[in-house]
């Protein structure tokens, strides 16, 4: 076993000068902030509203950090802290973003900053919601000041999750801005990827080595019944939309999103070619279910199919849906880097099961020929999992949210060890 792992190891050469190890983490989720839409929105965020406390401790996360051996570190920063009300800047909240760049740095740890993960200021929802055209300039101005500001970070991500934003924000309506319309998630939704498009150009503008991608959610979609025609469609629907569409906007410039049973709507968005790398984020299969009471009769369901059981979420484990995101999104001609990849459990074991299964999987896509430069374990530390609140444990290291004290998970010195394992 050891000897077939060096094998593998030597023939792809990944090492720590080609490869990002890392982990990632949300500003949000660590840390929160009382000027974030999330924070008027959810009554479980509001009973622990500093989380991990990560941000008075940040120095002794990026110890712990360091002391996994990882060379990345994927993290957001959070907008709302920086602009709590429309016309202020606090200067104080980017040099604190500062510090921890220029500590990752100087620790040889490259650090990978999301501008925007899920989060922003109350009012700039309330005021610029993203399915008004107001919402790109007013996020390009901020962006802007930001980048200026910012030393020492060569790669950014400008959305994470722009589908898993529109479809709970505006299809579902379980997170904020919490609407159920289709026609504004579509218009959110182009304003949001023409604004990474004009992102993309303006921080090239200012720093010529930036790396600069979205982080995109993709899962495995299958018919919840095999033999049910309905069901079918909707798993071939739900890829074609979820995973597929932004793709083909990066190839083409227009994403086409299939709606079930409807006619397919066709958006431009000027992205062609906008990408220096390819994120993708992920965790899961679907199955999914025709069902008449549902919103665009649709049930997303997990199902335990190889016996590997759930996550604590209730997820199904299917490391092979990996391989299969990774050779669709390979059409992009753009290196690959899984920028998050987790499992909510309190059992270690599982966790180390399902990180190995995971790299195991990654291993053989980059000897089928696949450009995957880097892997990112989500998370860190366990943090606020937005609708699930602080019982998703994805951490390598466990949080007592009492006291703020961090304990490794065994998951962690495996994490370290298959890192260690490919250092040469
Ligand atoms: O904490 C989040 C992690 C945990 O599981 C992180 O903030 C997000 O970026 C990311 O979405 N995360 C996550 N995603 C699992 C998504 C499951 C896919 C379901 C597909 C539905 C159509």
């Amino acid at each position: 076993m050891e000897r077939e792992r060096q094998f593998i190891s030597q023939s792809l050469r990944i090492t720590k000068n080609n490869f990002l190890w890392g982990v990632a983490t949300s500003a949000f989720q660590l840390e929160g902030s009382p000027y974030a839409d999330w924070s008027t929105w959810d009554s479980i965020f509001n009973l622990n509203p500093k989380v991990t406390n990560h941000y008075e401790l940040y120095k002794e996360d990026i110890r712990l950090i360091k002391n996994l051996g990882v060379n990345a570190y994927r993290f957001s920063i959070e907008w709302s802290r920086i602009q709590p009300s429309e016309n202020y800047w606090n200067k104080d909240v980017v040099k604190h973003y500062q510090r921890i760049i220029d500590l990752l740095n100087e620790n040889n740890i490259t650090p990978m900053v999301t501008i925007h993960h899920f989060t922003h200021p109350v009012w700039f929802i309330k005021k610029y919601p993203w399915h008004t055209r107001k919402s790109i300039e007013k996020f390009k101005e901020y962006v802007e000041r930001l980048i200026e500001n910012i030393k020492g970070v060569d790669y950014w991500i400008t959305f994470n999750e722009p589908y898993l934003l529109i479809l709970g924000g505006y299809i579902e309506g379980c997170i904020p801005p919490g609407q159920q319309d289709l026609n504004l998630a579509i218009k959110a939704l182009k304003n949001i990827l023409t604004c990474h498009g004009q992102l993309y150009d303006m921080i090239h503008l200012i720093n010529k080595n930036a790396m600069i991608s979205i982080a995109h959610n993709m899962a495995v979609f299958a018919p919840w019944l095999t033999w049910n025609p309905f069901d079918r469609i909707l798993a071939k629907v739900a890829k074609r939309f979820y995973n597929h569409s932004i793709i083909e906007g990066f190839m083409d410039g227009k994403i086409r999103l299939p709606i079930p049973f409807r006619k397919t709507i066709e958006v431009d968005v000027p992205i062609q070619g906008k990408l220096d790398f390819f994120g993708i984020n992920y965790y899961t299969r679907v199955h999914m279910r025709f069902n008449p009471f549902k919103k665009l009769f649709v049930e997303f369901r997990h199902k335990d199919i190889n016996g590997g059981g759930l996550t604590d979420m209730g997820w199904e484990i299917y490391p092979k849906g990996l391989k299969k995101v990774l050779r669709y999104a390979s059409r992009l001609k753009v290196p690959l880097i899984i920028t998050e990849n987790g499992i909510a459990t309190k059992d270690d074991n599982r966790k180390i099961k399902f990180i190995k299964a995971h790299v195991d999987v990654l291993e053989t896509a980059i000897q089928e020929g696949i450009d995957v430069r880097g892997y990112f374990y989500w998370s860190l530390i366990d943090n606020y999992e937005w609708l699930h609140g602080l019982d998703a444990r994805f951490g390598l290291y466990r949080v007592d949210f009492r006291n703020y004290r961090r304990s490794p998970t065994r998951a962690a010195s495996f994490y370290s060890y298959i890192i260690k394992s490919r250092y040469h």
